[in-house]
């Protein structure tokens, strides 16, 4: 039987290109997407989201809009970016899609999912974790029915990617938007596995990759693919210049987890300035697992298979 999951991101074009990886996963059953407005504006998210479905022949998968906005704003530049791919050649001609204003709360549609879920489910964030925390608020009963938690979130031995004012840059984005939430995932005490920047580090984005992924383009998702990441090479200097495979990584754990190195440790989330949002390990903190390494060759091959379809 199929792995059942739930998917929220907070449309980006990594989180995008995530969400199309899954749909090429032979053995996960997606079972409902929601959508978080952080690294993005959630009307045109919804629609990239949509499409993508589409273009799988999946759009019976139901969504979720995030109406939960988080204490730390992302940039705006970054917020408008994937706007870009919804009129992409391949995506602007699918049928129009809902008014993102008839779709359930993400909230809702979570407990929905996971109350009639028959399996255990797995929860896959590639955003912050809001809406996964408001939902277990509403609905803490249903903590029994999650598997495991794969989150793209933290930064351990190793410098964050905030460069804000009140702050050192010890945090990873998808942990400052909502610091309050993520030290509160982290207190629930679930099997969480943290794909942190100290393994994402190690897949950047590269023309190499590009270019192999490019001679493949007759398949249609790697024409996609190969498009929506070129979109991400003019990433803006002046915060961090490089674009890494954040989200595709934590995605791709669900499939090759033999390939990463995980390590069990104790961590704590702080909350407050000046490091508001770092991960931080702690002896007298809360159990979780982090990826510490990752075999990249055999990740970068697995998503030039997977784009093969
Ligand atoms: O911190 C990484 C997270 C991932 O979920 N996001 C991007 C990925 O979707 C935030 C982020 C960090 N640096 C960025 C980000 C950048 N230069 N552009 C857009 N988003
Ligand atoms: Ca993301």
């Amino acid at each position: 039987m199929p792995r059942l999951l739930l998917m929220d991101h907070d449309g980006g074009i990594d989180d995008l290109l995530s969400l199309l990886l899954i749909l090429t996963m032979q053995d996960v059953e997606l079972i409902g997407v929601t959508v978080t407005p952080a690294d993005c504006y959630i009307e045109p998210a919804l629609e990239s989201s949509y499409k993508l479905l589409q273009l799988t022949g999946k759009e019976q998968i139901p969504l979720g809009r995030g109406d939960y906005y988080g204490i730390n704003a992302f940039p705006a530049e970054w917020r408008a970016r994937p706007e870009i791919m919804n009129v992409l050649p391949m995506l602007i001609n699918l049928p129009k899609s809902p008014d993102p204003y008839t779709y359930p709360s993400a909230p809702e549609l979570l407990i929905d999912k996971l109350s009639s879920a028959t399996d255990k489910v797995t929860v896959l964030l590639t955003g912050p974790c809001s809406n996964l925390v408001l939902a277990l608020d509403k609905a803490p009963h249903l903590k029994d029915k999650i598997a495991e938690i794969v989150w793209m979130a933290g930064a351990f031995r190793t410098s964050g990617n905030v460069q804000m004012y009140q702050h050192d840059g010890s945090a990873e984005w998808n942990v400052f938007w909502d610091p309050i939430s993520s030290r509160r995932l982290v207190e629930y005490g679930l099997p969480l596995t943290l794909i942190p920047l100290d393994v994402t580090n190690h897949v950047p984005v590269t023309k190499t990759f590009l270019a192999t992924l490019a001679s493949q383009m007759e398949h249609r998702l790697s024409n996609l693919a190969g498009q929506l990441w070129a979109l991400t090479l003019d990433t803006i200097p002046s915060y961090h210049y490089t674009y890494f495979m954040w989200d595709i990584l934590a995605t791709s754990y669900l499939a090759i987890p033999e390939q990463f190195t995980i390590e069990t440790v104790n961590a704590i989330v702080s909350t407050r300035p000046p490091n508001a949002g770092q991960t931080y390990l702690d002896d007298q903190g809360y159990e979780l697992k982090i990826a510490t390494d990752v075999n990249t060759t055999y990740f970068y091959e697995y998503l030039l298979t997977q784009f093969k379809q």
